[in-house]
Formats: C-alpha cells, structure tokens, sequence
C-alpha cells in the first residue's frame, strides 16, 4: 500500500526519480528586483555593502542565482524602484537578454507617494485616483515595451479607524479603474490582483483577502487573476484550501512566495513552514493530475532580506523551493485519490507525509549536475567570491556617488 520513503537510506526508485526530474525540468520561480537591494522596517534599515545599487547590479545578481540554480530565467521589476524618470525601459531588456535574463512582472508604485494618503484609486481625491491610474497605464506600456506578460498590481489602499472610509464607495472606484487598465492591456497580458489583510492601514484594506480579489477580477474580466502572497493571510488561514478553490475557479494567477512567523514577515521560503509551500504545490499538482489541466500560474518570490546576504537568501529560498516542487511531485495521486474516497485519512495524510520526508537532494544534485550545474548552488556561490568582489566594488560606488543608501525602500 505504502512505498517505503521514510526510511532515510531507502532510495528513489527509477520512477521517483524520474518524476522528480520531470517537475524540476518544468518548475521555474522569478526573483525580485527588490530583494537584492537594502531594505528594511519601520525601525530601520541595516546596510550591506554588496547590495544591489541600481537596475544593472540587481539584473547581474538575479543572473548570478540563474546561472547557479538553472531555474530563475526571469527578475520581476518594481517601476518606481527600478526605472529611472528618463530611462528607456528598452535599454533594461536589452541589459538584462544580454546576461541571459527576461525581465518579468511590471510592479507599479502606487503606495509611496505623499498624495497616496488616503489611498490611491480608492481615494475621494480624483487627483490621486488619476495619478495612480496615470502611472499603472504607464506601467502597462513599460509591459509592453519589455515583452512582459504580467501587471502585478497590489493596493496599500484602506483606513485605519472606523467611519473614515465608505467602503462601497472604494470598491466600485477601484473595480472602474481596474476595467480601464485591463482594456488598456495587450489580450495575452495577465493582470494579477494581490490582496492582504492589513498593513500600511490597520482599519480595513480595500483588497483584503481572496474573494475581494476574486470579485474584482471577475469584474474586471478574463486577463484578471488573484495573486497569492503567502504572507498575506491570517494565522492560522488554510492557504492551500484557497488555491484550491482558485484553481477550480480558474482564477489563480500566481504566487509572492515568503515565509512569516507573525504577519508580513516577508522572511525567507520555507524557513519557518516549509510543509506549508508544500501542501500549495500539492493543491497544484494534484489538480492538474485529476484534471489534466495545467493552469499557467506565475511562481514568484516576494521577500524583503533585511538581515541575510540578499544573493544568498534568494539562493537558499530557490533551493528549497526545488526540493518542495520535487518533493510534491512524489505524492503518489491515485493512492491518494482512493484513500479519500474512502475515507481513509490517516492513507491519506501518508501520501503526503511520505512525499514531504523524501530526501530529493540526492536527486536535485543530480538534476544539477546532469545540466552542467554546481550540485550546491549555495556553496558554489559562496567558493565564486562573487560577494567579495561586489561589496568592494559597490562600496567604492557608493561613497563615489555619495549615496547613504537609506533614502528609497528598495
Ligand atoms: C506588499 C507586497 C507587494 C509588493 C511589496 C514589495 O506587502 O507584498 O507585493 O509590491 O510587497
Ligand atoms: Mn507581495
């Protein structure tokens, strides 16, 4: 009934091996831009001398982790953070293909400026409402220009004491606004919705959890989809029944990838709950197994390394998200197809379980070197001297620019 996985020396067998191989050939996860420059908190922002300056040194660090993991071909942008007033966004493709990059999900900025107080297309304030509308069409041009499918649009849009806001009022500005942007974009462009439940605001968020991302994409119309940031949920909150549901919608668009211990914690993948990516990645393979429907979801990493080596960190969380996919790619589904038909829930849960306590690293260093890649990444990285060379040449540019690196988030 039950393959004999558990037992740390029991090897893969051929076919585990190879379905191991099979979910590694086809898992891909893009980096952000943002996670290699210096960010922070609230209470401050600790400086590393390597980190990212510019777009050029994030596109050579977001390489670095491709050409070390095989799987990363893409670096999402932040437009604010990443493209300067003047610069051609042309220009940052071109830089980017010549390392052997794609430049992936368009992020607007619409949350830091001073006229974004009071939110922006949830805001009473029609000036705000067509600033913020102004600078996301602008973000789908740059889309286009860069050949990037997918508008990642998250709203810090809310309140943070009862009675300030009209909440009806906010929902239907934002869902007109929304159906002007999409008409706006190219018919195989992706709009991905985000939602979380608070933070900046602390009353209510106009997009606080799934089903209002799931109304307003709906209303928006078939180039909408939610997008799930892992960190964006309640304690506690089933994440993968909501996949579940979103992907019987077929309104799952994609995934901020992240760990938390408390909220928003923005911390490395898997650090704190890796079973918790793992039981997504079994939603989703699961899925596609019962209905042969392989729904484009776009895999991303959203996290803030306040404290870790950035490169590093992005590392270590491409890493186990491999071993996660491999691992739930081992799930033995018509096994588990029967035990729940039958009710049999501890068959059942061992299905998973047994997947989840796989040692796939043999596998994925396998995999690696089978592609001409370092069998540990991580190490690779650290023997490259790669962070040596950067630190001293970005601190060099720094104080020659006279940058003190705390003035923009990212
Ligand atoms: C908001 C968020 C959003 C980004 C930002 C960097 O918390 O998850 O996706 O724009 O982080
Ligand atoms: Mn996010």
């Amino acid at each position: 009934m039950w393959t004999i996985l558990l037992t740390p020396e029991a090897k893969m067998n051929s076919e585990q091996i190879e379905k191991v191989f099979a979910a590694l050939n086809e898992f891909q996860i893009e980096t952000p831009s943002w996670g290699f420059a210096n960010t922070g908190t609230r209470f401050g922002k600790f400086l590393q001398d390597g980190a990212a300056i510019d777009i050029n040194d994030k596109l050579s660090d977001a390489a670095q982790v491709h050409q070390l993991t095989g799987c990363c071909p893409s670096m999402a942008v932040h437009v604010l953070w990443d493209f300067e007033e003047s610069q051609d966004p042309l220009s940052v493709k071109r830089a980017a293909e010549k390392i052997g990059l794609k430049l992936g999900a368009v992020n607007p900025n619409i949350f830091q400026d001073q006229i974004y107080k009071y939110g922006s297309l949830c805001n009473r304030d029609a000036a705000a409402r067509k600033a913020a509308l102004t600078h996301i069409l602008d973000s789908v041009k740059i889309a286009k220009q860069i050949s990037s499918r997918y508008l990642s649009l998250w709203f810090a849009d809310g309140s943070n004491y009862p009675g300030q806001a009209n909440i009806r009022w906010r929902k239907k500005a934002i869902t007109e606004s929304l159906q002007e942007v999409a008409a706006a974009m190219d018919s195989d462009q992706v709009m991905l919705v985000e939602y979380k439940p608070f933070e900046p605001t602390f009353y209510h968020t106009d997009l606080a959890d799934w089903g209002m991302s799931y109304f307003v994409s709906k209303a928006v119309g078939p180039k909408a989809k939610v997008l799930v940031d892992t960190g964006h949920h309640y304690q506690a909150q089933n994440i993968e029944q909501i996949v579940a549901w979103l992907l019987d919608e077929e309104m799952l668009g994609g995934f901020h990838f992240n760990d938390r211990r408390y909220a928003d914690d923005d911390l490395t993948l898997g650090s704190i709950d890796p079973y918790q990516i793992f039981r997504i990645f079994n939603e989703i393979l699961f899925y596609r197994w019962e209905t042969g429907r392989t729904p484009e979801i776009a895999y991303m990493i959203d996290q803030s390394h306040n404290d870790k080596p950035k490169i590093e960190a992005t590392l270590q969380t491409v890493c186990t998200a491999q071993e996660l996919y491999a691992k739930a790619a081992l799930v033995p589904h018509t096994n588990l197809a029967k035990f729940q038909e039958s009710n049999d829930e501890i068959g059942a849960e061992e299905c998973l379980r047994e997947a989840f306590f796989a040692d796939v690293r043999p596998a994925l260093s396998e995999w690696r070197k089978v592609r001409g890649l370092a069998p540990n990444p991580l190490r690779a990285f650290r023997e490259s001297g790669y962070s040596a060379r950067i630190a001293k040449e970005r601190k060099e540019r720094r104080i020659a620019l006279g940058i003190h690196g705390t003035s923009s988030y990212a």
